[in-house]
């Protein structure tokens, strides 16, 4: 703490192994800026060493205690994994954060375990965990797992920063099918009946095959794979290492049918768009608040001015090639 490190020596020591300066690397992702975008030029070149897993799922279908199995898991068969868990609460709410981090962090100390953040700066995750990925990567980690509640865009971000999603359901009236109206098993490459020490485990693996048999899962545009059902127990280690090998499976099909490379073109349109929708955002704002833009609007809140042709005043200042 003693003399200031530049971006450089923090890349240099996280793939050297020093797991403060990987920290630190991923706190300045998150934040965002130029300093981030410093980092993603230098960290690009392990862009595509890892596989990156998401976990996905209902709150409480047992997502970290899986999780923290299916790293001593892959640690045990000689990788080294990195875990990203992704809570969509402010981070100043730390509670249930801290608490899978101290969870998880117990699981083993090769791993590397980090909490993240979904409101870091402006695009999210959208942004944050594709550089995110990026510093694992390149600091040498695979799998990279993601772990993320089902709920809306975050879950959509996450889903397209992955090679491979996990979803996990749990037994219970309906689990699955309340699992397919949110979208969930559209993305899914892998399913896990979870708590499958519960009573109506079989049931639920019934409702998703009948429901991939029925073609219900309408997402599933890769007809190559269909996505296997693993029942596990995360609290005693039943069927975790058939998770951790339809993991590897799912991801040798991607690579040998070529689908890898679609879903990393997928990937960075979608970080473009993000910026692109950001920067533009802001300039639209910038021009908003100009001399010429602030007569407009009260030409337009007096009923003196269309919204077109507000518009037509807005759009040259906003972008002036455009006309
Ligand atoms: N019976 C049983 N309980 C489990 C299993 N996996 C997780 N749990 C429990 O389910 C609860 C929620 O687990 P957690 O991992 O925090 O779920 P998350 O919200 O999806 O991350 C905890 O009390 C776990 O101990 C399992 O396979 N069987
Ligand atoms: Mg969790």
């Amino acid at each position: 703490m003693t003399e200031p490190l530049t971006t450089e020596h923090l890349i240099a020591r996280s793939i050297g192994g020093d797991r403060r300066a990987t920290g630190r690397l991923l706190s300045l992702v998150e934040r965002g800026g130029p300093e981030a975008d410093r980092i993603a030029e230098l960290t690009h070149a392990g862009a595509d060493a890892g596989r990156v897993v998401g976990i996905t799922g209902a709150p409480g279908s047992g997502k970290s205690t899986m999780v923290a199995a299916l790293v001593a898991a892959f640690t045990d068969a000689g990788d080294r994994p990195a875990v990203l868990a992704v809570d969509p609460s402010s981070p100043l709410t730390g509670g249930a954060i801290l608490g899978d981090r101290v969870r998880m962090a117990a699981v083993d100390s090769t791993a590397f375990i980090r909490s993240v953040a979904t409101r870091g700066h402006a695009g999210g995750l959208a942004l944050s965990i594709p550089g995110a990925v990026r510093v694992l990567g390149s600091a040498g980690y695979t799998p990279i797992v993601i772990e993320t509640v089902g709920v809306g865009q975050v879950e959509v971000d996450v889903t397209a920063a992955a090679d491979t999603t996990v979803v996990v359901v749990t037994p219970g009236m309906g689990d699955a099918v309340q699992a397919n109206k949110a979208g969930l098993l559209e993305v899914a490459d892998v399913f896990v009946v979870n708590k499958a020490d519960r009573p109506g485990a079989d049931d639920t693996r019934r409702d998703l095959e009948l429901m991939l048999e029925l073609g219900h899962v309408t997402g599933q545009e890769d007809l190559g794979h269909r996505p296997p059902i693993v029942m596990t127990n995360s609290l005693d280690g039943t069927g975790i290492e058939a998770v951790r090998r339809a993991i590897i499976a799912h991801g040798d099909h991607l690579r040998s049918s070529g689908r890898l490379v679609e879903r990393h073109r997928r990937r960075a349109r979608l970080e473009l768009a993000t910026r692109a929708g950001l920067q533009f955002d802001h300039r639209v704002r910038q021009a908003l608040d100009s001399p010429a833009m602030r007569a407009a609007i009260d030409d337009l809140a007096a009923g003196r001015l269309s919204p077109g042709s507000a518009m037509r005043v807005l759009a040259p200042l906003v972008d002036p090639t455009a006309r």
